[in-house]
């Protein structure tokens, strides 16, 4: 097949763990459409997470056994389902012996940076479920399918928000006439960010000491919650997280400027990170799956398409409301995170552009779309999760209960 690399197969066997997720069940769809063969590995504890903080999504998701059986009905492909934790050595290796991957997605991680900050425990349990669940998925490669390409997600808060240009994963330092290629300096900016630095050591070890194959995906924040076939029915749709824990920046824009909440800049605004629409998420992980890295290999992709200040991005939502004939304010609400409110960001991003990206950029069309889907969802809206209740500064030993 045009464009595919040595190892690559046009069908690839390919485990999608987190395959419940934001950006794993757009990526299980994705994948099974073009005829490789999906199996999800979830434990289903982004559900859990919901249920204890009493926060839900804003569009009605359908439990993870109804989506697989839509999709059979909608495209008679089967999608294999094992339900289980990644921190639990047996269950994965089973998962493995069973559906012997060509391939493994690892998006099965607590994702939020608010998340693992509220207390200790939330601290403990962020760094623990990544970091161990990883390491396990290390392992089941090693031992049970050594050709199998680890495709893990990052993120590009490993950065931080360097006074330098940001390099895809690598960086050439000369140091006292010496010269070496290094790994990019990482500053994480919560446990959450920091999880995904300790992952990509871990990674890059594994490589070299084993021989086995990973791409690190180091991706921005993602917006938006249609795909194709996630729109094919209702039983399909996506979630879409909007409230202070989960819910991302422009996503949660969109949906504040739906129900007349003020769109909440923290702190002066100046905050930049790089962005990608959903329907590149699912595009970036068919091409690294499809292109493999070389056995040993550990390579990192910057997956972003594009930069913007959150400032920016209140001006664009408040501009697509006006269109809309919504009347959206913002407000300037107290960071409750500690990091740079005004700074130099300039990252690269043209690997996965080399390799056939073709980026969906954020328009006005997307924003409309994004807009009304919150507008068609907004009684499920609970205003009082909206404003951020998790504070870098706060976070203590003591168990918290509630983050409203
Ligand atoms: P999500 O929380 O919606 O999905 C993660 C899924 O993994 C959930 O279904 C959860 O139940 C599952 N999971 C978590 N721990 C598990 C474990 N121990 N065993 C099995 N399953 C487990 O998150 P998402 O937004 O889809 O993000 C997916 C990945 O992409 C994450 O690793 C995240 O760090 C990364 N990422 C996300 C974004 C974003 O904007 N959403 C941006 C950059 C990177
Ligand atoms: N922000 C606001 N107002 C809001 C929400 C966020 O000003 O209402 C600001 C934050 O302070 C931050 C920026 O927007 O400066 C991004 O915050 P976010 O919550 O959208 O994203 P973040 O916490 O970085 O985490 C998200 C995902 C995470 C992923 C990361 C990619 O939850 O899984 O790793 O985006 S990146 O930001 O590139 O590290």
């Amino acid at each position: 097949k045009a464009g595919v690399v040595e190892n690559g197969k046009d069908k690839e066997r390919v485990m999608i763990i987190g395959g419940d997720g934001y950006c794993g069940w757009a990526t299980a769809l994705h994948l099974s459409a073009r005829g490789h063969e999906v199996a999800i590995v979830d434990n289903l504890v982004r559900r859990t997470f919901d249920d204890q903080l009493g926060l839900q999504t804003l569009t009605p998701i359908s439990s993870v056994h109804t989506r697989v059986k839509k999709w059979k009905q909608i495209k008679n492909k089967d999608i294999k389902l094992f339900v289980g934790d990644v921190c639990e050595f047996d269950f994965l290796a089973d998962a493995f012996q069973q559906f012997e991957p060509d391939a493994v997605v690892h998006f099965g991680e607590q994702r939020s940076a608010p998340y693992s900050m509220i207390d200790r425990s939330r601290a403990v349990f962020t760094q623990h479920n990544n970091v161990i669940g990883t390491l396990n998925v290390m392992f089941a490669i090693k031992e049970f399918a050594p050709q199998c390409h680890l495709v893990k997600l990052g993120t590009m808060g490993e950065y931080g928000t360097p006074n330098i240009d940001i390099e895809e994963g690598f960086i050439e330092i000369t140091h006292n006439g010496r010269k070496d290629v290094l790994p990019f300096p990482k500053q994480g900016g919560s446990f959450y960010h920091l999880s995904k630095v300790h992952d990509s050591h871990n990674i890059a070890f594994a490589c070299k000491a084993w021989g086995i194959r990973a791409t690190d995906l180091n991706q921005g924040v993602v917006y938006g919650v249609k795909t194709e076939e996630t729109s094919l029915d209702e039983a399909l749709i996506n979630r879409l997280d909007y409230d202070g824990v989960f819910g991302t920046a422009l996503n949660r824009f969109c949906v504040q400027a739906a129900v007349g909440h003020p769109l909440t800049i923290y702190g002066k605004g100046g905050q930049t990170r790089g962005y990608l629409d959903i329907r590149d998420t699912v595009r970036c992980l068919e091409l690294a799956i499809t292109r493999p890295a070389k056995l040993g290999e550990f390579r990192v992709f910057n997956q972003f398409t594009e930069q913007f200040s959150v400032r920016d991005l209140a001006k664009l939502v408040t501009e697509a409301g006006r269109k809309l004939g919504l009347e959206v304010k913002s407000i300037n609400v107290e960071n409750p995170r500690v990091e740079a409110e005004e700074h130099y960001y300039n990252a690269k991003h043209s690997k996965l552009i080399d390799m056939g990206l073709e980026p969906h950029y954020l328009n006005d069309s997307l924003l409309d779309s994004l807009v009304n889907v919150a507008i068609q969802y907004k009684d499920r809206v609970d205003y009082e999760q909206i404003m951020p209740g998790v504070s870098w500064k706060k976070i203590g030993a003591k168990p918290r209960t509630g983050v409203a």
